[in-house]
């Protein structure tokens, strides 16, 4: 029964202009002080935190189309990526800490440069793949997955009316799903039939990009854009918990944590502590309790 050989690299990437709300940028350090590294530890982890990502002002960044901030955004993300690249050539499972959503570009991005091939498991309320012509806002936090699916950079794609994320993602063949399919199947048999699929062929590095906002509004409230009627606080672990016994969660990111839509110190603190249990159960922690290293079963 052996502990956690796992060895973290900790990024926090403080951005918010991916989408219009204040207070998502410190979603790093409100999970720093809900005490991540020193759990991290105590499970046995090696942990290196290389800081928060410092982002470049962007004087003039009008809209391109219905597209916000959409230099910010590109700059930002460049510089992520080439943080995530780093900590993945170091030999680290990266974390990144968000910010928000709109993150996952540069994260998969510099995931990718390091590792070539990745599944990608993405956990959210939302599909996050609005391209910048379906997108009903324009905030990119929406639409990462539209800049990372090589089937979506063309023009002609994007003229077809795929006016909705859901025909996207039938369209592309990526597999779904829904709450509807957690409330018949059960998160076990979710999770079980998603790495048999992404298992089918070989076996990529997973990347995790886990929007704090799949959670169920009654337990991480402080988020953006909350959906009445997401997962469980258990079913939530379950997730991280599954992907960790595969052995290849390879990257994280952890978004979407924003302090000021907490209405009472209570909905920040559920919000962030789930944020904290989310990456440990990423990282072996077990509801069943963990061993010390040294333990050794008394005899009879
Ligand atoms: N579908 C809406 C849009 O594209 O603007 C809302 C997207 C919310 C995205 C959140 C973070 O996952
Ligand atoms: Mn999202
Ligand atoms: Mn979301
Ligand atoms: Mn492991």
């Amino acid at each position: 029964y052996k502990r956690s050989h796992h060895s973290v690299g900790i990024i926090g990437a403080p951005f918010s202009k991916g989408q219009p709300r204040d207070g998502v940028e410190k979603g790093p350090d409100l999970i720093r002080a809900a005490g991540l590294v020193e759990k991290l530890k105590a499970q046995g982890c090696a942990v290196r935190d290389y800081g928060n990502v410092t982002f470049e002002e962007v004087a003039n960044d009008e809209p391109i189309g219905n597209v916000k901030r959409p230099r910010a955004v590109g700059s930002a993300n460049q510089r992520l990526s080439a943080a995530v690249h780093a900590v993945k050539n170091d030999g680290h499972t990266c974390v990144m800490l968000g910010g928000d959503h709109s993150l996952a570009i540069g994260s998969i991005q510099g995931h990718a440069a390091a590792k070539k091939d990745l599944s990608v498991v993405w956990v959210d309320a939302h599909a996050d793949i609005n391209t910048p012509l379906t997108s009903p806002t324009g905030n990119i936090h929406g639409q990462p997955m539209s800049y990372l699916i090589h089937e979506l950079q063309s023009k002609e794609n994007l003229k077809k009316d795929i006016s909705h994320s859901s025909h996207i993602l039938k369209l592309l063949g990526i597999k779904v799903y829904s709450m509807t399919e957690v409330d018949r199947l059960g998160i076990a048999k979710v999770m079980e039939e998603t790495c048999d699929y992404i298992f089918s062929k070989v076996k990529k590095p997973i990347h995790l990009s886990y929007d704090i906002d799949a959670l169920d509004p009654s337990i991480s409230p402080a988020t953006g854009t909350p959906v009445v009627g997401g997962l469980t606080y258990r079913e939530g672990i379950y997730i991280t918990e599954h992907i960790s016994q595969t052995g290849l969660l390879s990257a994280v990111d952890m978004v979407e944590v924003n302090p000021k839509r907490g209405r009472t110190d209570d909905e920040i603190s559920s919000t962030v502590n789930a944020a904290v249990d989310l990456i440990r159960g990423c990282f072996g922690k077990l509801r069943e309790g963990n061993h010390p290293a040294d333990y050794k079963m008394p005899l009879p």
